[in-house]
């Protein structure tokens, strides 16, 4: 007689069973999200405040991890020379503490939203005063944010598309030598944090991603720590790369002993979305999250935000957009369930994405009527 109510008992963990909750069955550490201060939302012209939004991501089983996506940037962080601001990013440090949340802390040395003091032509960097900026700079942010980070990403795209240094003020001032000092810095500042390195375009075999092999073991050759490669995944739905080359790139990391995490996944489609590039995404989210679960050395996943009105993508690619999860109207995309899929089995099953994709669309298509 108590059948039916102890099988309902069992079933009710997993019907409030989400992403983070699947990633960690999975096997990996966590299903994170990043997201915005609404300060920065703001100055995008977006509504700062979204109920619905907050609650989803203070949902400990949806997210485990956060990442702020502009708020610990150098322009931030130090917008000139050794002052320092940490409001922008605390303000994501803070709901990932109440939350419980890991946090992947982004970024450390990067030529892209870089305070312009560190490129003005009055400065005249020589590399022993340009070291000293990166090691104060390096030095001070990650001593405020000691204890909250998971990981660092400590550099980030330094690379061209052919694998060789891209021009910045940090190459062309030091060469190659300002990777080395930015992680030989962080690893004295906070010996305990993971630091890594991190790029998109890498995340299957090419030259791009044999530079970011070139870089791991450069380090590693000189006795410096690094513990982690990026993949950031800003992929196109019509053109992602497979499962197998994603699982190829991640061993390749993996067989220097780092570990890799997929630190900004989103799959951007051209719009108006419609049936089959809604598909498409699905398939590439499932694939970059069955690759993570089935490749040894990848420990976890986060979406670059998770809401499409707060995604980067439609300001840098007109005519693209819906590359995250949740739609305007707070409506999951597809890809929601081929993540899960691939939680579960490693990949998505065609048969049962199919049957959910048109049961789903159908879905949208009453709600829209
Ligand atoms: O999401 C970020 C967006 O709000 C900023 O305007 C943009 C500026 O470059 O940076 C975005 O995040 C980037 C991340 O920091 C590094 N990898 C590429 C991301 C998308 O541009």
């Amino acid at each position: 007689m108590y059948g039916p109510l102890i099988l309902l008992a069992a079933l009710l963990p997993f019907t409030s069973a989400q992403l983070d909750a699947y990633a960690k069955k999975a096997g990996l550490k966590y299903f994170g999200a990043a997201t915005d201060s609404p300060g920065q939302r703001e100055r995008a012209g977006l509504e700062a405040s979204y109920e619905q939004y907050d609650a989803i991501l203070r949902d400990g089983n949806e997210f485990g991890s956060t990442t702020p996506t502009n708020g610990q940037k150098w322009l931030f962080t130090e917008p000139e020379q050794g002052v320092f601001n940490f409001t922008e990013g605390d303000i994501v440090t803070s709901i990932a503490q109440e939350q419980g949340l890991i946090q992947r802390c982004h970024a450390l040395v990067w030529h892209s939203q870089l305070a312009p003091w560190v490129e003005a032509a009055s400065a005249d960097w020589t590399p022993e005063t340009l070291s000293a900026v990166i090691v104060a700079h390096v030095t001070n942010v990650m001593e405020h944010y000691r204890g909250r980070c998971y990981a660092w990403d400590v550099v980030n795209e330094a690379l061209d598309e052919d694998g060789g240094y891209c021009d910045s003020i940090f190459y062309r001032v030091l060469g190659a030598d300002f990777i080395k000092l930015a992680f030989r810095t962080a690893a004295v500042v906070e010996p305990g944090v993971k630091l890594y390195y991190n790029y998109y375009n890498i995340e299957k075999p090419s030259p791009k991603s044999d530079g970011v092999l070139r870089i791991v073991r450069m380090l590693q050759e000189d006795g410096i720590k690094i513990d982690g490669v990026g993949f950031q995944g800003h992929f196109v739905a019509s053109r992602p790369p497979t499962l197998d080359e994603q699982i190829a790139a991640i061993d390749a990391y993996g067989a220097l002993g780092v570990e890799v995490a997929y630190t900004e996944l989103d799959v951007r489609q051209t719009t108006p979305v419609n049936e089959t590039s809604l598909e498409w995404q699905a398939n590439a989210y499932a694939d970059a999250v069955g690759a993570c679960v089935q490749a040894k050395a990848c420990i976890g996943v986060t979406i670059w935000d998770f809401y499409d009105p707060f995604s980067w993508v439609p300001y840098t690619f007109p005519g693209e957009d819906a590359a995250l999860l949740w739609f305007e109207d707070f409506a999951k995309h597809p890809a929601y369930d081929a993540i899960i899929d691939a939680l579960k089995n490693g990949t998505a099953s065609p048969c049962k994405r199919k049957k959910r994709r048109r049961a789903q669309m159908a879905a949208r298509r009453a709600k829209l009527q």
